[in-house]
């Protein structure tokens, strides 16, 4: 009796053995699904712009062009959403986990987590400020302390023999968030060559079209002089846009704007002479990405940081590119 017990007890275990198998991906012994796909978990910042949009769209296509099977989740902006996606990814057992840090800090539990579990883990777009690097396999995306500078460095050129004080207000990207802290960084470090340059005002607009315009609202009602407005993304840059005009000042001339991503409304904007600079930031990582996750599956060895791409655009060289813009 207690022996027919156990083997029924062993042959349940074995169900439930094979059933949490089967929910677990339907992963194969070599971690593949059972049609032999490779699947990435990726979690997904949020929508909060132009440029997370057409991020988004370039990594849903490109993932089944490279034969990968995308589990894809959006945050909505909220770490604790990317930290349960992470887990869950984990739990389904996925091969290769991707995502993009809404924040640098506060990843180092759910990233041991994953390299645990023996899930190779590629940051894209954006950076953690984790001590431990072996706790991802890479990171995939711009430098944008190099993009804040050169925002800088065309303010320096612009402003060389003006005299009298230079106004800037700028627009923060999320806070906390790589590209907010490093575009910052670089811009402050480039105008520091003309002590004329002043930031008079600096605040978050949360990378957020919306924000960009309540927060510039704010700027003109509190600063009486504002000469140059550099945000750290074009939707914010286009949010002020409005609240520029809306107070009956033009922009591009009555206060120079520097954005940063060159998505077309941007490059719309450049073109038409209401931006006057823009440094470009490339949301196609979609094609690198798939790439990087097959080497990493295969256990192949990748370089810790890979670069984007990148240029800047002036108002005529905007006007030529708009055409074959993809984004
Ligand atoms: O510049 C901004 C987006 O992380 C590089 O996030 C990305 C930034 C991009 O919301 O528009």
């Amino acid at each position: 009796m207690v022996r027919v017990k156990m083997m029924a007890a062993a042959a349940m275990t074995g169900l439930l053995a094979v059933s949490a198998l089967a929910g677990c991906g339907d992963k194969d012994a070599a971690g593949g699904s059972d049609d032999g796909k490779l699947v990435m978990g990726f979690s997904q910042v949020g929508a909060e712009s132009g440029w997370r949009t057409a991020n988004t769209n370039d990594i849903k296509a490109a993932a089944p062009a490279a034969g990968i099977e995308l589990k894809f989740s959006d945050a909505q902006g909220k770490q604790e959403n990317q930290i349960s996606a992470i887990r869950g990814f984990i739990t389904q057992k996925v091969d290769v986990i991707a995502f993009s840090p809404v924040v640098t800090s506060g990843w180092d539990a759910v990233l041991k987590e994953a390299k645990d579990a023996d899930i190779p883990v590629i940051l894209t777009d954006r950076a953690v400020d984790s001590q431990d690097t072996s706790l991802y396999k890479t990171f995939l995306g711009s430098d944008f302390v190099k993009e804040g500078k050169e925002a800088g460095d065309w303010l320096v050129k612009d402003s060389a023999g003006k005299t009298g004080p230079i106004n800037v207000v700028e627009l923060q990207g999320t806070t906390g968030a790589a590209p907010a802290i490093d575009r910052q960084k670089g811009f402050a470090e480039a105008i520091a060559a003309n002590p004329n340059i002043k930031i008079v005002k600096s605040q978050t607009g949360d990378f957020k079209r919306a924000d960009g315009k309540t927060v510039m609202e704010q700027f003109l009602q509190s600063t009486p002089k504002i000469d140059v407005l550099y945000a750290h993304n074009d939707d914010m840059g286009l949010g002020a846009i409005e609240a520029i005009e809306a107070a009956g000042k033009v922009p591009g001339k009555d206060i120079k704007i520097i954005t940063v991503d060159a998505v077309k409304d941007g490059m719309t904007a450049l073109a038409a002479g209401k931006i006057n600079y823009i440094v470009e930031c490339s949301p196609l990582l979609g094609t690198q990405l798939m790439e990087l996750a097959k080497k990493v599956h295969a256990g192949e060895s990748v370089e810790q940081r890979i670069l984007t791409q990148e240029t800047t655009f002036t108002q005529e060289q905007a006007k030529a590119a708009l055409p074959d813009r993809k984004y």
